[in-house]
């Protein structure tokens, strides 16, 4: 049996409506078990268009036979089922589901990645995941998910790896973070896990990584995360070479650590 971890958001239509009945119809697939699930939070919409509306968001906790890749499936199924359609990234959606976690499991494939990329520093995702998961291990930090929560009340800093060849890359992030964060390069990003306690965002530019294609909308598509050989034990942004996609992810990184 393993146990998997999933997002729940919605902010087009009857979204707590759209919570139960994506919880009805998880519990309906064979193999799969709700185990747990939050309450709804409503939040402030991060990143895509302006002037959507609000969020509820929630987190449901499975216990499942179905492999990662069979779960996601289902996942995708279910959000079409419940009228998802897939316009502009971080636009208005009737539900989106994500894997957040499974058992401890590390992948990065083309269709799926886990943990879910964007996961470390999201409130709308830690808050609600904490309430039934809070001791479950997010294994690219190593971190418990109530260790990750704690880790958005730290000093501000924000902490560039690799930036030495791009300095445009690192004015790029020192212009995006607010100007009371503290902001800090470094090559040597392992000088810099004991004192992890001090930082808030690591973002980590690996120039080995090539651009991926992002889908509209596909939040599942990975960005290279589980790609990198770079870890870090707190929240970490993976940033690609290009500029002004990692432009969006940091303003929307920030802005997700905020509300
Ligand atoms: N999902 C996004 C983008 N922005 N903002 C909130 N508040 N809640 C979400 O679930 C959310 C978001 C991409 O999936
Ligand atoms: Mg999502
Ligand atoms: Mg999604």
């Amino acid at each position: 049996m393993h146990d998997g971890l999933i997002a729940f958001g919605s902010n087009e239509g009857n979204s707590s409506q759209t919570l139960d009945q994506a919880v009805d119809r998880l519990n309906q697939v064979e193999g799969i078990v709700v185990s747990a699930r939050s309450r709804a939070y409503q939040t402030v919409p991060i990143g895509g268009p302006k002037g959507q509306d609000a969020y509820l968001n929630a987190a449901i906790r499975v216990e499942t036979t179905l492999s990662p890749q069979n779960l996601h499936q289902a996942l995708i199924q279910i959000e079409s089922s419940l009228g998802r359609e897939r316009r502009t990234r971080w636009g208005a959606r009737k539900i989106d589901l994500d894997l957040l976690l499974f058992d401890i499991l590390q992948l990065d494939s083309d269709k799926l990645t886990i943990p879910h990329p964007r996961m470390s520093f999201r409130r709308f995702v830690l808050d609600p995941a904490c309430e039934i998961a809070g001791e479950m291990i997010h294994p690219t930090s190593g971190l418990s998910l109530n260790e990750l929560a704690d880790c958005m009340n730290r000093e501000n800093m924000v902490l560039v790896v690799d930036a030495d060849e791009s300095a445009e890359f690192a004015s790029m992030v020192r212009d995006a973070i607010p100007s009371t964060w503290n902001f800090q390069t470094t090559v040597d990003l392992e000088s810099y896990q004991k004192p992890h306690e001090t930082i808030k965002l690591a973002c980590l530019v690996d120039r080995r990584i090539e651009q991926r294609s992002l889908d509209c909308g596909e939040e599942s598509i990975p960005d290279a995360v589980g790609s990198t050989t770079v870890r870090f034990a707190g929240p970490t942004l993976q940033l690609t070479l290009d500029l002004d996609k990692s432009r969006l992810e940091i303003l929307a990184a920030i802005e997700a650590m905020s509300h």
